[in-house]
């Protein structure tokens, strides 16, 4: 057959073809036999249906050859284990990684339909809470561009995170029934389903073969169904797979309970079954201890590792080589009982005796720290963690005896180092700690940028690192251009492209080429055009969403991420009260105009940051109001910040604002994706924001605020907050007039909460970088008004940005932690 003819084979198929005339003909089709309608009554909705299962028939084939292709090759498969995977809305991305933007939009334009719109329609999956969801998202991003075998192992969550509404000022949360209207990108595999036990007893006993053996008997028994949802990489290459498993009753109706009268009872199984996987927990960096959360946990880890075992064992493996086939990697400790359940699935359920067992588990395992915060590592009460896992709190208890034996040999007569590394906190009442038990259980330990990899060292997991320090290394956190510049940003990916070409997207350290262009000055007015034209888009939105006018002429200084006091948000306000004295005393002052941008969600049961963002917006309602200053400031909270408003603010910001107190950000990840849409940032020396310091350039960056050892020595030395309040007047004005009321119509009430938490204690220390950040506010403003020197650094920061992409970062993890390479296919175009 002549090419061309091939060629025409290729094109008639209506479910791969990707020219203009096949892709109408395909929307049509789904319009008519998925979403069940003619083009004439047809809603929005509608369309996103055909058009959501036109791009994903098109992207199957690869994703099914990879999967099977994985299997067959003697790959190793990367088994990303995570409570959170905070996705993003699929629908565009998977158009810009299959390369059929162009036809699709003239498809679309034939007729006479438009993407923006039928896009709007889709309902992100909210499956995290913040960075360490969205950071599992754009690893399975990069997994799949570099051709590196993986699944992605989490929750299907029924309910996502809340959606956040803002009513008089304050947070109010919203269910987030992402499923309600269907999900067209996940297939279903009920003949995959598992089960999961629950509480019960355990009894020991000599197996067939004569050995020890322990059977635990489980009170309750549960169905976990996987819901699989393909991940294509960049350029459609090969693809990765993201397994979600939702909880089901394994009986959805007890009959005998029925048809004794009790229907509540017939019916409470389901209940409980159904509720494991109901909702996700709204904390950020926070632990509740609460037991469904354990059962959530214990859930998805036994379901995926059962997984893996079952399919090692189809292939005609043998379980002795698991390590060798599967590297499971720990996003935090949520999984972290992980260590305990494949030591139970290969001893209790495939015979293997411990030793054996243990090497295997601490083969396969490997263990990502995400955070410094002594709150944050999760702790189960004893009495909780034995009652719902009796198994694995003897399986526990063995693994403590022997690593504390271990210790003993090793430091001999060192008992407050077993105290400190034991895995059962008995000072007190009891608990399971479960960052230990991953430490222990691990062949790596990781934090997500030097400074905390360092500070886990130092001082978090001290003791650990004496015991192995070859266990750690550092993996710094990176994110997909593909999805935060290529997608968020197409006009800057334009202007990028026709200066350097393409490839940058797949081999983001390409950007440096741009440095070569910065004393362009055309070249710079274009970078300016197409930043402002990002803030006039973003204008419109914030008019539509919330009514509030910004001017896109203003300086766009952002603040957006999960509200918490460490990261500081109301550093940021004081500083804005501060200016607005300053510029009602001085109103001939020539500063630069701005618009600050804040988003982000509470966790619910947070007091506290719920009274920030009331502080926030009472204090964008005090300026509105003030005809001198409302021309030169405004202050605006973005209702709502998840992935998808995330993509219209990084491109759209001038200034990016990472000001957490020194050594509490293990990393932060919003911080690159304003860098590489080339916003300068403000900061302090804390996570990743020293990297990309570094990165940039001194020159490129606003650094202000303590290190991390200068926060230490002045804690040890006695930190006194109300020291600065009586020796700072602009601090002083600044609180007075908060406690006053000004901000609040009087009512001198409301925020003294969080008067008085930084009155007296400061945790965070925003009164010691109070001075400092408002001295380097005063440089941003004066740099911003050199329009010249501000789009050299906004380049540069675009330029030299090219290692915080998550590309480096699997990278990075599989040389030194999975050892594993990538294998790439043809592109879609070359196949
Ligand atoms: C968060 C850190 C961030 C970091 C992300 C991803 C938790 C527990 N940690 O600094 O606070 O960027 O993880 O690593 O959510």
């Amino acid at each position: 057959m002549s090419d061309v003819l091939q060629q025409q084979i290729i094109v008639e198929d209506d479910r791969t073809g990707t020219h203009v005339e096949t892709l109408k003909r395909a929307i049509l089709d789904n319009l008519f036999y998925i979403a069940g309608r003619f083009p004439a009554n047809a809603t929005s909705l509608d369309y996103y249906t055909a058009l959501a299962y036109t791009v994903r028939d098109r992207l199957l084939r690869r994703w099914l050859e990879t999967l099977e292709n994985n299997l067959d090759r003697d790959a190793r498969v990367v088994c990303y284990l995570s409570a959170e995977f905070l996705m993003g809305p699929h629908l565009k991305n998977n158009i810009l990684n299959l390369g059929i933007g162009e036809p699709l939009e003239q498809a679309l334009t034939e007729l006479g339909l438009d993407l923006d719109e039928i896009s709007s329609q889709e309902e992100e999956p909210g499956l995290g809470n913040g960075g360490l969801g969205r950071l599992a998202a754009c690893y399975l991003d990069s997994l799949a561009t570099l051709g590196i075998p993986s699944v992605g192992y989490g929750i299907r969550y029924e309910f996502g995170i809340f959606d956040q509404e803002i009513r008089d000022g304050w947070q109010v949360e919203i269910t987030d029934k992402w499923l309600r209207l269907g999900n067209p990108w996940e297939i279903r595999r009920p003949q995959s389903a598992v089960k999961v036990g629950f509480a019960g007893h355990t009894e020991a006993g000599t197996g067939v073969d004569g050995k020890y053996r322990v059977r635990w008997i489980p009170a309750v028994e549960i169905k976990g169904v996987p819901y699989d949802t393909p991940v294509l990489g960049y350029e459609g290459r090969s693809a990765g797979n993201l397994r979600l498993w939702a909880s089901e009753a394994a009986e959805s109706f007890q009959f005998d309970r029925f048809n004794t009268g009790d229907y509540q009872g017939a019916v409470a199984e389901k209940v409980f079954s159904e509720n494991i996987t109901k909702v996700l927990y709204p904390n950020d960096e926070g632990i509740q201890g609460k037991q469904l959360r354990l059962q959530q946990q214990y859930f998805f880890v036994s379901c995926s590792l059962q997984d893996m075992i079952r399919v090692h064992l189809r292939q005609g493996r043998s379980l002795d080589t698991f390590h060798q086939k599967w590297t499971i990697q720990m996003n935090d400790t949520h999984p972290s009982i992980a260590v305990a359940e494949l030591m139970r699935l290969l001893m209790d359920e495939h015979g293997m005796g411990w030793e054996a067992a243990w090497e295997i588990t601490r083969q396969a395992l490997a263990y990502t720290n995400h955070t410094l915060l002594p709150e944050a590592l999760e702790r189960w009460p004893l009495p909780l963690f034995s009652e719902l896992l009796p198994r694995h709190m003897e399986i526990i208890n063995e693994i403590n005896a022997r690593f504390l034996q271990e210790v003993r040999s090793r430091f001999p007569g060192d008992e407050g180092l077993i105290q400190r590394v034991s895995l059962i906190d008995e000072r007190g009442e009891r608990y399971v700690q479960m960052a230990k038990l991953a430490c222990v259980g691990s062949h790596h330990i990781n934090g997500v940028a030097a400074l905390h990899s360092q500070l886990l060292k130092t001082e978090v997991l001290h003791d650990f690192n004496t015991l192995w320090p070859e266990k750690f290394v550092n993996v710094t956190n990176g994110v997909t251009p593909r999805r935060w510049v290529a997608l968020s940003n197409p006009d800057l990916t334009a202007l990028i492209s026709s200066r350097i070409g393409a490839k940058w997207i797949g081999d983001l350290e390409r950007l440096r080429d741009l440095e070569q262009h910065v004393d362009d000055a055309e070249f710079r007015s274009d970078w300016m055009k197409v930043q402002y034209a990002t803030k006039v888009r973003l204008a419109a939105y914030i008019r539509e969403k919330t009514s509030a006018l910004v001017n896109p002429a203003t300086m766009f200084d952002v603040l957006v991420k999960r509200i918490h006091e460490y990261k500081r948000q109301h550093l940021n306000v004081l500083h804005i009260a501060a200016l607005y004295f300053h510029l009602k005393r001085n109103p001939g002052l020539a500063i630069a105009p701005r618009t600050f941008l804040f988003g982000g969600k509470a966790a619910p049961g947070y007091y506290m940051a719920k009274l920030i963002i009331k502080l926030i917006t009472s204090v964008g309602e005090t300026i509105d109001n003030d005809p001198e200053v409302r021309d030169r400031l405004k202050v605006v909270f973005l209702p709502d910040y998840n992935v998808s408003l995330g993509q219209r603010v990084y491109p759209a910001a001038d200034l990016s604002e990472q000001i957490s107190l020194a050594g509490k950000e293990a990393s932060g990840t919003g911080n690159m994706k304003f860098a590489m849409n080339g916003a300068v940032t403000i900061g302090t020396l804390d996570g990743a924001n020293v990297e990309i310091r570094e990165e940039v350039g001194p020159e490129n960056f606003f650094l202000f605020g303590m290190t991390t050892q200068e926060v230490m020595a002045r804690k040890a030395a006695g930190y006194s907050p109300s020291d600065y309040y009586h020796s700072n007047g602009i601090l002083r004005e600044v609180i007075d007039a908060v406690s006053n009321g000004v901000f609040s119509r009087g009512d001198n009430a409301m925020f003294q909460p969080l008067l008085r938490s930084l009155l007296d204690r400061d945790e965070y220390m925003l009164f010691a970088d109070f001075q400092p950040y408002v001295d380097c506010q005063a440089r941003v403003s004066e740099a911003y008004l050199d329009v010249d020197r501000w789009s050299r650094m906004s380049i540069l920061n675009t330029a030299r940005s090219g290692k915080f992409s998550s590309d480096r970062s699997i990278r990075d993890y599989s040389r030194l932690i999975w050892h594993v390479d990538g294998f790439k296919a043809p592109s879609l175009a070359e196949s």
